[in-house]
């Protein structure tokens, strides 16, 4: 399989997160990226490109996974930022209020004035910083899911997006959980307008895609599934229960597979293979894969413990659906062996 990656993925480097009323060193680091693009070295899989794709489609792509307001936001972000106190070049930025419900709903129809105050409006947490380079980055890795599923949809078995910042927490109005575009989503919107009639996308990444099942929530034409630690206690919280089955044209296409912290490798495969027959009964045409790593037994923030040779008989399982496969790079924080971990499962794929 071919891999497009970002080489601005560094535009993306952010110091520090809040984390329970304390700045913490970030978790999402450009060295993730490296450890994945030197094991590819070391294991090559195909060829590794860049991808080119003009700022038209690109534009267009993103247009239809990401509302109008909220891409102008990101995009003006850091310039408001700054704007709004010169010495905040020297800070991420990072929201500090949020609308709540009230009796009138939320009232994010009309935005504030306030920099601060919108920037809540379009964020779910306070872990996920901007910085200068945030938005080109993004953009750019948005592109790598757009080339690698154009890739497939023109006969290519399998391609990987090797990108970061990752995407699956990025809603139609929302960024969070280290993501501001979502990647997947592009991928499956593109495979969409190649003309495959049913996507199907199998986050497997250990925090449930709250931005890809919210995008895709009341379609059809998109089956969102996800494998993650229940979000009774593990993050992202507020979605990702098993209740949660698609609304509207789209009720049936979401599948949410909580697993409790603390679960193994014999009770994941079980639900991938849940999973993958859902795939399979809904006819899926090609498939998606928001590829986390953070379901390792060494990842600093996660609660499964799954090992480095289990990721080779996931990519195993995969291949089995027998579906053109796009795969995006989500999480993945035990930072020295993201790389082993990621070209396991998509050598386990390929081979
Ligand atoms: N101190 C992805 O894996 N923060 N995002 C948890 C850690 C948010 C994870 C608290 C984790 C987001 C793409
Ligand atoms: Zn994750």
């Amino acid at each position: 399989m071919k891999t497009f990656y970002n080489p601005d993925h560094i535009l993306h480097a952010a110091r520090q997160e809040m984390f329970r009323g304390r700045m913490v060193a970030c978790h999402e680091v450009p060295a993730r990226f490296d450890f994945v693009m030197r094991e590819l070295e070391r294991r090559p899989l195909g060829k590794v490109l860049q991808p080119s794709i003009s700022d038209i489609e690109l534009d267009a792509i993103l247009a239809s996974v990401h509302s109008e307001r909220y891409l102008n936001f990101l995009e003006g972000a850091w310039a408001e930022w700054v704007a709004m106190d010169p010495a905040n070049v020297e800070r991420d930025a990072l929201p500090s209020v949020w609308p709540m419900p009230n009796r009138h709903g939320f009232r994010t129809d009309r935005l504030p004035e306030n920099f601060a105050a919108r920037m809540g409006a379009f964020a779910f947490d306070s872990g996920c910083p901007l910085t200068a380079g945030s938005w080109t980055a993004a953009r750019k890795g948005a592109a790598c899911a757009m080339a690698a599923a154009q890739d497939v949809a023109a006969g290519a078995r399998s391609a990987f997006a090797l990108t970061r910042p990752p995407g699956h927490h990025a809603g139609p109005d929302f960024f969070g959980g280290y993501c501001f575009l979502n990647n997947a989503a592009v991928a499956a919107q593109t495979l969409r307008d190649k003309g495959v009639e049913r996507v199907a996308v199998l986050d497997v990444d250990y925090h449930h895609g709250n931005g890809t099942q919210t995008i895709f929530y009341e379609r059809p034409d998109v089956l969102t599934i996800s494998i993650h630690g229940d979000p009774l206690t593990e993050y992202p919280y507020y979605l990702g229960h098993a209740d949660e089955r698609g609304a509207g044209a789209g009720e049936g296409f979401n599948l949410n597979l909580p697993l409790a912290h603390g679960t193994g490798f014999m009770p994941w495969i079980r639900a991938l293979d849940q999973a993958l027959d859902a795939v399979h009964h809904y006819k899926a045409g090609a498939l998606v894969v928001p590829m986390g790593l953070d379901t390792f037994e060494g990842d600093p923030i996660s609660g499964f413990t799954l090992k480095s040779g289990d990721y080779t008989t996931i990519g195993r399982r995969l291949a089995d659906a027998d579906l053109p496969t796009v795969f995006t790079f989500e999480g993945g924080y035990a930072v020295d062996e993201v790389g082993v971990n990621a070209v396991n499962l998509l050598a386990g794929f390929q081979n």
